[in-house]
C-alpha cells in the first residue's frame, strides 16, 4: 500500500496570505509518521512550486484573481496526480487553498469512467467569475471541475468537465452564495447541509452518501477543506464559519469512509498556519488523515 503527497503551497485562490504555509505545517503535525504506522509506505514528493505574480496581476481577467497563475499550477498539478495514480500510489494532496482542486481532479478524473467526489466545506466553492462576490478562484473549483467557468480553469489537461453533477456530494455547508444555490438547484447537487447533520446525525449522513456514491462511480475524491470543521476545532482557516462540524463528528466522518472503502484519492485544504493557533488544524487534518487511512484506538 503506497500513499504519494503532493504539498501545494497555493495562496492565489483567496485573500489572506500565509495559506501557502499549509503543506509544511502539515508535515510539521507529523503526518508522515502518523501514517507510517498504518503500515502504508509513503512517498512524499515536495512541493508544486508556485509563482509570486506581481499584485498587478491580481485582476487579470474579469472576476478572476490570478487566473494565469492558477491556471498554471493546475495543470502542474494535474500532471503530478496523474503520475502518481499511474504509479499505482494513492494521491494524498496538501494545500494551499482550494483552487487547487482544479488541478488535483483533473490529475485525478481521467482514471475513472464516473469519478465520484465528497466536498466537505461550509462552503459550496460553485462560484464563477460572474456570480463570485470576491474574485477569488477557491470559492469556484467545484463548478469548474463540472465545466462550469472560465476555459482557463474548466480545460485544465485539455478535457472537460472532470466529474458529472451528479456524482458530486457537499457535507456540511452553512454559506452559499445566491449562485451557487441556484447552481445545485439547476445541476441536482447532493447537499448535506449543517441542518441534515443536526437532524440526522453524521453516521446517517456518511451512510447515505456512501450508498448514493457506490453503485454509480468506480473512484472517489475526498476533498476536505478545513473550514467545513467548526472553527472552534480548526481555527486556522481564511474564511471561518460558525456552527460547523465538530472534531469528533469529521472523525467519524472519516472512519465511516474508510470502513467503505471507497475512497481512491484524497486533499486537505485551506490550514493556513499564520491564522492558527499553534498549529492546531494542521494537527486536526492530520488526525483525521489517520481515521480516513484506519487508524484504530484498539
Ligand atoms: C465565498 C467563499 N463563497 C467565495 N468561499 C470559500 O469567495 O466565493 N470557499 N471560502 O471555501
Ligand atoms: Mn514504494
Ligand atoms: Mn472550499
Ligand atoms: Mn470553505
Amino acid at each position: 500500500k503506497h500513499i504519494s503527497i503532493i504539498g501545494v503551497p497555493m495562496d492565489l485562490g483567496q485573500s489572506r496570505r500565509g495559506v501557502d504555509m499549509g503543506p509544511s505545517a502539515i508535515r510539521y503535525a507529523g503526518v508522515v509518521e502518523r501514517l507510517e504506522k498504518l503500515d502504508y509506505e509513503i512517498h512524499d514528493k515536495g512541493d508544486i512550486e508556485i509563482g509570486r505574480p506581481g499584485k498587478e496581476e491580481e485582476v487579470s481577467e474579469g472576476n478572476l484573481k490570478y487566473l494565469k497563475a492558477v491556471s498554471k499550477a493546475s495543470e502542474e498539478l494535474a500532471s503530478a496526480v496523474n503520475k502518481v495514480i499511474e504509479s499505482n500510489s494513492f494521491p494524498l494532496i496538501f494545500g494551499g487553498d482550494h483552487s487547487i482542486a482544479i488541478g488535483t481532479l483533473a490529475g485525478v478524473s481521467k482514471h475513472y469512467k464516473n469519478l465520484g467526489v465528497i466536498w466537505y466545506d461550509a462552503h459550496g466553492d460553485l462560484n464563477t467569475s460572474e456570480t463570485s462576490p470576491s474574485g477569488n478562484i477557491h470559492g469556484m473549483p467545484l463548478a469548474v471541475s463540472i465545466g462550469v467557468g472560465h476555459s482557463a480553469l474548466t480545460n485544465i489537461a485539455d478535457y472537460t468537465p472532470k466529474v458529472k453533477p451528479e456524482n458530486i456530494v457537499i457535507i456540511g455547508a452553512r454559506s452559499l452564495d445566491e449562485g451557487e444555490k441556484e447552481l445545485i438547484r439547476e445541476k441536482g447537487i447532493k447537499v448535506y447541509t449543517m441542518h441534515e447533520i443536526d437532524r440526522l446525525g453524521m453516521t446517517k449522513v456518511m451512510e447515505e452518501s456512501v450508498a448514493y456514491l457506490k453503485d454509480k462511480t468506480d473512484g472517489v475524491h475526498l476533498s476536505l477543506d478545513l473550514d467545513g470543521l467548526d472553527p472552534g476545532d480548526a481555527p486556522g482557516v481564511g474564511t471561518p464559519v460558525l456552527g460547523g462540524i465538530s472534531y469528533r463528528e469529521s472523525h467519524l466522518a472519516m472512519e465511516i469512509l474508510e470502513e467503505s472503502k471507497l475512497i481512491t484519492s484524497a486533499e486537505f485544504v485551506e490550514v493556513n498556519p499564520i491564522l492558527d493557533e499553534r498549529n492546531k488544524t494542521a494537527t486536526v487534518a492530520v488526525a483525521l488523515m489517520g481515521s480516513l487511512f484506519g487508524e484504530k484506538l484498539l
